[in-house]
Order: structure tokens, then C-alpha cells, then sequence
């Protein structure tokens, strides 16, 4: 760049503009204007001016919906020198706004957005003046919006989201869950919510640089760079004699190739050849190498005037859907169907992980931190994808920088969710623009390995009555041609380098059900969404590939207890359903409870027993959709995280601190995975009653070791014994069957255990409910040592067998980190758990009776207390 842009980020300031009748607008808002930011939000400019409660809090949402209902102003001053207006271009240069709003420099109108997931670029120059100038930016409600275009295009059906009554957010491009979800509150807020600033050039800028790896091997690597180009003006003869140079550095920064061409046209693109390069991998595949592709544009005089720097990956990706036949339900019989494997650098993945949703509901409040610590959580959780979901955003550069660095894989969608959508105007163009943007600027991230059409949108007009008969019948427009037109041009144009699949689920053609066993990707929700489903249900689906199934469970308790206050703190209280936004979410977490448990009368039993049952339920799924490697080859459970504190089907609650669940899918993630499961399950859901171990090394050495599996009982005692080596190949299962006799009564167990396992590698399987084990009474011992490191450690012995284990440590001190969770124990073993928080913590403190928990004591005192009821 020429000349260094005005950056406006702080002097701004807000003001209501317009409130249609009726809208319940606080006194104290009228006629003031308060300090404002850019990225920032009307929500949160409020919320720092002291002029609404923090919306995340008790009921307090309801008291703000009339936010999303009126018009907003932001204005800023800002000076321009001389030297800028000499440039060639002058530009308002906004990354992203949200989202209807009129653009004004010096009270005159320099252009309209109407898309919040796309990069706006107005022209400046005729409008600004030497020295002080105002840009106004006038928000209008994207509420009314929304309903102006239904009017226009007509209505199309949306799927049910949550417990706001419905907006067609199907109507405008903003990230749909604002409106409300069946895990968000409706929080309709507006405002520049990425970076704005002034930009001033001449002759050409750089807008994006394309790098796509065509081939990448152990012998070399060609990387296609795009390098496109905006002109000053053009037929601008000086633009024709600009050189575009292109040099990519290897990791060392070493450079390794070099190419320049004279630009001709919007585009130009460089062929560059690595000898020898250093391959990019997924996280447990291999390293991730990033080179740092340099390009610079100069004009005549040999003068830099641009330059843009990415760092890029060398590795392939392809989408394996190739017809084939395997014994998917280990019963013997071959099924057809095809594949869904994603494959780097030749390299079948198996893919683990969770989906993705906006970790705030004010995104720009996502710091780069923030980003890092929540990928990191998923990394730590053996995860090695995330699937940035459709009801969301494109996420910010950040994000996907960070995916690159650590191999942390990227599914991306684009944001189109459990909607119909018009492919009438103004919604096709706007949609369209955003597709090329979106797929332009995120395109250099080795991380991101597949393009996704929408989340459910195909599904919904197969399977859901909400979305009556539009495909068959009604001949509306509903989205269709975006999924299978639209984008797959997009991406032939921009980046044929990476998969696109049409929707998730999606099963190759509009011939199948998308959401169908052998072909595509799945979505699994019938234990969830049906009554009287168990989580054992997870058992009878055969999946190649599962990109969501979820099961909910609630907050931590210092999250929980930010959100609800003390009084409210029952199961069923307003404030306890508000934060539940699915419609019947606290109803079902005590249905699914009772399919394990007697449900508990204290508050706090039923949080901490909710909390287990998801755990287990997602780690029963994940485990065994692992378990059916290769004939499925990924599983992605919903939700990774949340963007408030809400009881969702998320990992890590809305204050980012992981839930049971997330310690649960730690263990059902790592490389090698022992577990014990039917020998095998008939579609329609019934156990042939037999056990198996199974083992999925994802690694990529053997796996030799020998394995015991007893037959116990609950004091601790080897009812029978069994051993066998073992040796899986890399990236390969094994099934290992049970005698038949060896499913037993309600108080044995089966556990599974490996000479050389580290840790509690160990599996167990309890044949009988909860309801049913007799567990022991447990005499736990304890000890509690100061670290050196600052943390400290909490051992514990017990002489009964003991399960799920839980050292609850922020409930005594919100900071509290635990490193690990819901620890099975025989009589003698030590559970160790590292505690690290910044304060210290007694031993009285840690071994409370909310604080270190377990199965057995929650079971006991039930059955004590039906007895004591049969007494009486
Ligand atoms: C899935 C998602 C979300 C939703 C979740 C839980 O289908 O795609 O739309 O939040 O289910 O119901």
C-alpha cells in the first residue's frame, strides 16, 4: 500500500436512530450517544455504556429484544492529509458489517451493505476532504429487513430454532443463529463487526492471492498462485506495466522459488515448483510445515506498491467417494455403498472431532486468545477436525491460521442452516458475492479441506413436515441450486483444489435420502430428538461418515451459577428453561437421565448426573463409530462449544470451561483406542449379546501389546480371565469377540486392560443399568501435595470399585482446572488428578461432598432411600 490506512477503531460514536411504535425502548437510550467501537456491536457498546444488563444473565435477554427492532447510527471523525486525496483511490475499506446499513461520508451516501459475511470496499475519494471528515454508518433493523424481502419473494419455510417464536432469518444474510437457536439466545444486534479503515492507492492493489496446491509428494510440489488484481482505473496504461513477483520461503525461510509476470489482467497466476518439499499434515499424521508465500506488485520504476504475505501448507485433498462393499454391520453380509473419506496427501484420515458454533454471540468479541485457547481445547481432546457450522460465520483469519499451525483440520460450511432459501433476488446475487469472497480469502489455509453447501437444508425438504412438500410439490424456489449449481462454480472458478459436498448430510445425489447409511455423511438425532430413544440407539447406526449427533447436558457449575441466580437454581425454574433453548431440553435431559438412573431430587445430583449421562452417551457414539473404521472414517459430535452460558449439547460451556463431556471425548479420541462394545448390533437396534473389544490405532506405527480382559465383580474380584496378544496394524481396527457366556449380571463387569497401557487405559463395560448395580460403599483415602509447579495433586484410593470419579474443583474456586475426570477405579488403583487454580485448596475443600463425586454414592443413596420408602 502506498500510503498506511486511517484505521478507525476507537472514535465512534452510537445513537438510536429510529424505534418503530410499540418498541419498549428504555428512557435512557433516547437522544444520548454513547462511546462506541469498531469491530464492535450495538449489544455490547450498550452493555459498556451501562445502558442494559449483560443479556447473558438470568432473564435478561427478554428485556433487550426491542434492540433488534430499531435503527442504529454510528459516526466517527477522522483527518485526511493532502498526500491521500493525491492517490488514485481513495476507499472505505470495511471487513465486515452488520448488516443493512447506508455508508455516508460527509452526509453524503457512499454505498449500502446488505451482507454481514462479506468485505466491503466503497469508493471514498469524491467525498472526503482535506482535514476533518465524518463517516456515518446507519444501521437499519435487520427484523424489518427480514420481513420486507419475505414479502417480496414470498415465505419460505425455516426449521425450529429454539424457543423465540420464529423470524425468517432465512431472508437476510446474517449469521443466522442471532436470531435465536435451539443453544442461543435472540440477541439482534448490528455494527461493524470486523476491522473499517481508509485505504488510499494508485495504479493496482493487491485483493487476494490465490495459492492452490495442484501436487504435493515427497519429490515436489506445484502451487498455482492467483495473484488478484484491482486497477486504479481500468484502462489504466501504468497498470500494464506492473510486475507481480511471487517467492515462496520454505520453513527455514529459505527461499525456493520465484516467479514474476507483468499484469495483464484481473488475474495472473504463477506456476512455482518445490523440489523436495516439506509435506503439510494433519495433526497425528505428521508435522505442519508453513511456508510463507511472499507477493509483491511494483510499478514501472521497480517500486513496491503492494505486498501480501501467506502462509501456506504443501499437501493434496481429495474427497474419496468411490463405490465399494464392506461388512458394515460385522455380521457377515457385504453392503454396498460408497465411501466418504477425506484424504491428505494420498493419506486416508480418520477424522475426529466436533462441529463448530460462534463462541460468542457478539463474534468480535472472539479474540485472537480466545480462538487459540478454544482450538487448543479441541486439540487437547484428541480432536484432529472441526466443522465450522452454517449457522454461524465464515470465521475470522485468525482462526484458520491457527488450524494451519497445529493440523487441526477445517470443515467448512457455508452459512446457509435448517432453511429453505429463495434463489430469487436481491438474496441470489448477495449470496453469490459472498460464496467468491469467502472462498478468495480463505482459500491459502491448508487446514481447510472441504466446502459444505448448508447445514440440513437438503435433509429438511426430505424429512422434516415443517418443510411440507416444497421440493416435490410446490415449486418455490428452496436452495437447491445453490448447493448444486452455484457453489461447486464458485469453487471451479476460484479453488478447484478442495472437495465440495453439497450439504450436511448429504448422500451424493438427490436420487437418495441425504441422510442415508451407506452413502455420504450423516446427521444422527434420533436419540435425542425421539422419545423414549436410549443413547444405546448411538449403536445401531452404521455411518460412513457422522457429522453430528449431540446430546445435552448442562454447564459447569460456576457458569451455571453466573447465569442462574441461587433462588432459580432448580431444575424446571424459569431462569433454568430460559437457558435451555430447546423446547423440550430440560423435559428430555431428565428423560434420557431415567434410561440409567432413578432421577435424583437435589438440584445438584441431577446437574452432576446429566453431566456424566452426556459424557457417556457421546463417548458410547464416538467410541463406536470408531469402532466401524474403515467402513466409517469420521465422527464429529454436536457441539463443540457455546456462545453463552446455556445447558446445550457442547464440550465446553459457555465460559469456555469443558464439561464432563469434553474429558469423556478426550479418552474416546486419543490415537489408540481400546473400548468394549456389542460384537454387534442389527440395524434395527437389537445386541446379538455377545461383547467385543475393539481397537482403532490411529497411529502410524503397529500396535503390539497383550491384552487381559476380566470377567469382575464389584468388590474388585477376577471372575475369569482371558489373554491374547495383539497386533493392529497402523490406521487399522480389530475386533476381538467375547466368549458367549460372558455377559453376566447386574453388579460384573468386563474390563479390558494392556501390559503396556499407560495411564487408565483401561476399558470397562458394565452390563446393567445404574438403577440395577448394587455399587459398593466406597471408603475413599486421600492425600494432597503442593507441585512445584504452583499446581497441586489430590491422589485417591478407594476399596471398592469405584466409577466415574469426578474432583468437581471449581466449585470451590471458579478458576479450577482439573486434568482429567470420571475416573473408573479397582480397590488399590490411585486415581491422580493434577489440580491447577490460583488459589490454594485444602484437602477438607477438595474432598467435600459436592466437590469430589462419584457414581456410587449418587446410586446408593437413592436405593437408600426407596428402601427406606419400601419400609415404610
Ligand atoms: C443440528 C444442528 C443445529 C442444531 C442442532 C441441535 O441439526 O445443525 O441446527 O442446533 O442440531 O438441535
Amino acid at each position: 500500500m502506498s500510503i498506511k490506512p486511517i484505521i478507525l477503531a476507537d472514535n465512534w460514536s452510537l445513537s438510536l436512530k429510529h424505534a418503530p411504535e410499540g418498541a419498549e425502548v428504555p428512557e435512557t437510550i433516547r437522544g444520548v450517544k454513547i462511546p462506541a467501537k469498531a469491530p464492535g456491536s450495538v449489544y455490547t457498546d450498550l452493555l459498556v455504556a451501562g445502558l442494559i444488563e449483560d443479556p447473558y444473565v438470568g432473564l435478561n435477554e427478554l428485556k433487550t429484544h426491542w434492540i433488534g427492532k430499531c435503527d442504529w447510527v454510528y459516526e466517527t471523525e477522522f483527518h485526511v492529509e493532502a498526500s491521500v486525496l493525491g492517490e488514485a483511490r481513495v476507499e472505505a475499506v470495511f471487513d465486515g458489517l452488520d448488516t443493512i446499513a447506508d455508508v455516508s461520508i460527509n452526509g453524503q451516501k457512499i454505498g449500502l451493505a446488505e451482507n454481514m459475511h462479506l468485505r466491503y470496499r466503497f469508493d471514498a475519494k469524491p467525498y472526503l476532504r482535506e482535514g476533518a471528515n465524518q463517516l456515518t454508518v446507519h444501521f437499519y433493523s435487520c427484523m424489518v429487513h427480514a420481513y420486507q424481502v419475505e414479502q417480496e419473494v414470498g415465505e419460505r419455510p425455516i426449521g425450529g430454532i429454539g424457543t423465540n417464536e420464529p423470524l425468517p432469518y432465512n431472508m437476510i444474510r446474517k449469521m443466522a443463529c442471532n436470531f435465536g437457536w435451539d443453544w442461543g439466545p435472540r440477541l439482534l444486534t448490528c455494527g461493524i463487526w470486523r476491522p473499517a479503515r481508509i485505504e488510499a492507492w494508485s495504479t493496482a492493489r493487491v485483493q487476494d492471492v490465490r495459492p492452490l496446491v495442484t501436487k504435493a509428494d515427497e519429490n515436489d510440489a506445484v502451487v498455482k498462485v492467483h495473484v488478484d488484481c484491482d486497477r486504479a482505473e481500468s484502462h489504466d496504461k501504468q497498470a500494464d506495466h506492473v510486475q507481480v513477483v511471487c517467492t515462496l520461503y520454505d520453513p527455514d525461510n529459505r527461499e525456493v522459488a520465484r516467479r514474476d509476470a507483468a499484469l495483464h489482467a484481473d488475474t495472473e497466476m504463477m506456476e512455482l515448483h518445490v523440489d523436495k518439499p516439506r509435506l503439510w499434515w494433519p495433526i497425528g499424521y505428521g508435522d505442519q510445515p508453513l511456508y510463507r508465500l511472499h507477493v509483491e506488485v511494483k510499478d514501472p520504476a521497480g517500486q513496491a506498491i503492494d505486498c501480501v504475505d501467506k502462509r501456506i501448507g504443501l499437501r493434496t485433498v481429495e474427497l474419496n467417494i468411490e463405490p465399494d462393499a464392506q461388512p458394515y454391520d460385522k455380521m457377515g453380509g457385504l453392503i454396498q455403498g460408497e465411501a466418504f473419506e477425506i484424504k491428505v496427501n494420498g493419506q486416508r484420515v480418520y477424522c475426529k472431532g466436533a462441529n463448530w458454533i460462534p463462541d460468542d454471540c457478539f463474534p468480535h468479541r472472539v479474540t485472537t486468545d480466545r480462538y487459540r485457547r478454544r482450538l487448543d481445547q479441541a486439540i487437547e481432546a484428541n480432536m484432529n477436525m472441526v466443522r465450522v457450522w452454517g449457522g454461524g460465520t465464515y470465521e475470522d483469519d485468525i482462526f484458520y491460521d491457527y488450524c494451519d499451525e497445529k493440523g487441526l483440520l477445517v470443515w467448512q460450511d457455508f452459512c446457509m442452516a435448517c432453511a429453505c432459501y429463495p434463489e430469487e433476488q436481491p438474496l441470489w446475487s448477495l449470496i453469490e458475492a459472498e460464496a467468491y469472497d469467502n472462498v478468495a480469502r480463505l482459500c491459502s489455509h491448508p487446514s481447510l479441506v472441504i466446502w459444505v453447501g448448508s447445514n440440513e437444508c437438503i435433509w429438511g425438504t426430505f424429512a422434516w413436515s415443517a418443510f411440507g412438500d416444497i421440493r416435490t410439490e410446490e415449486k418455490l424456489t428452496w436452495g437447491e441450486k445453490y448447493y448444486l449449481e452455484l457453489f461447486p462454480k464458485v469453487l471451479k472458478d476460484l479453488d478447484p483444489s478442495r472437495p465440495y459436498w453439497a450439504s450436511s448430510p448429504y448422500s451424493g445425489s438427490m436420487d437418495r435420502h441425504p441422510n442415508d447409511n451407506e452413502y455420504g455423511n450423516r446427521h444422527i438425532w434420533d436419540v435425542w430428538g425421539s422419545e423414549g430413544c436410549s443413547y444405546y440407539n448411538y449403536l445401531s447406526h452404521y455411518p460412513r461418515f457422522l457429522s453430528e449427533f449431540g446430546f445435552q447436558g448442562p454447564p459447569t457449575w460456576p457458569t451455571l451459577s453466573r447465569a442462574i441466580p441461587e433462588q432459580e437454581r432448580q431444575w424446571f425454574s424459569e431462569t433454568s428453561l430460559h437457558h435451555n433453548k430447546h423446547k423440550s431440553g430440560q423435559e428430555r435431559g431428565l428423560n434420557l437421565l431415567r434410561d440409567s438412573f432413578v432421577v435424583p431430587e437435589s438440584f445438584d445430583d441431577q446437574v452432576f448426573l446429566a453431566s456424566i449421562n452426556q459424557a457417556r452417551a457421546i463417548t458410547l457414539g464416538s467410541e463406536w463409530y470408531r469402532a466401524l473404521s474403515p467402513w466409517c472414517s469420521g465422527v464429529l459430535f454436536w457441539q463443540l462449544n457455546d456462545c453463552w452460558p446455556v445447558s446445550s449439547w457442547s464440550a465446553i460451556d459457555g465460559d469456555g470451561r469443558p464439561k464432563l463431556l469434553w474429558y469423556g471425548v478426550q479418552k474416546s479420541f486419543r490415537p489408540r483406542l481400546m473400548t468394549i462394545k456389542p460384537a454387534a448390533v442389527t440395524p434395527s437396534g437389537e445386541d446379538v449379546g455377545q461383547l467385543a473389544v475393539y481397537l482403532h490405532n490411529d497411529h502410524h506405527e503397529p500396535w503390539a501389546d497383550t491384552l487381559t480382559i476380566c470377567k469382575m465383580n464389584l468388590q474388585g474380584q477376577t471372575l475369569d480371565t482371558l489373554s491374547r496378544p495383539i497386533e493392529v496394524e497402523p490406521r487399522d481396527n480389530q475386533r476381538i469377540c467375547l466368549p458367549e457366556d460372558w455377559t453376566a449380571g447386574p453388579d460384573q463387569f468386563i474390563l479390558a486392560e494392556l501390559d503396556q497401557a499407560v495411564d487408565d487405559d483401561k476399558a470397562w463395560w458394565f452390563h446393567k443399568h445404574d438403577y440395577e448395580i448394587n455399587y459398593l460403599e466406597t471408603d475413599l483415602k486421600y492425600v494432597l501435595r503442593d507441585e512445584k509447579d504452583g499446581g497441586q495433586t489430590l491422589i485417591v484410593t478407594s476399596n471398592v470399585v469405584v466409577r466415574d470419579l469426578c474432583l468437581l474443583a471449581d466449585r470451590i474456586c471458579e478458576s479450577a482446572e482439573v486434568d482429567q475426570q470420571m475416573v473408573n477405579l479397582l480397590p488399590g488403583d490411585l486415581a491422580i488428578f493434577r489440580i491447577y487454580c490460583n488459589k490454594h485448596l485444602t484437602l477438607d475443600e477438595l474432598t467435600r461432598e459436592d466437590v469430589l463425586r462419584c457414581i456410587n454414592t449418587v446410586v446408593r443413596s437413592q436405593s437408600d432411600k426407596s428402601s427406606a420408602l419400601q419400609h415404610a
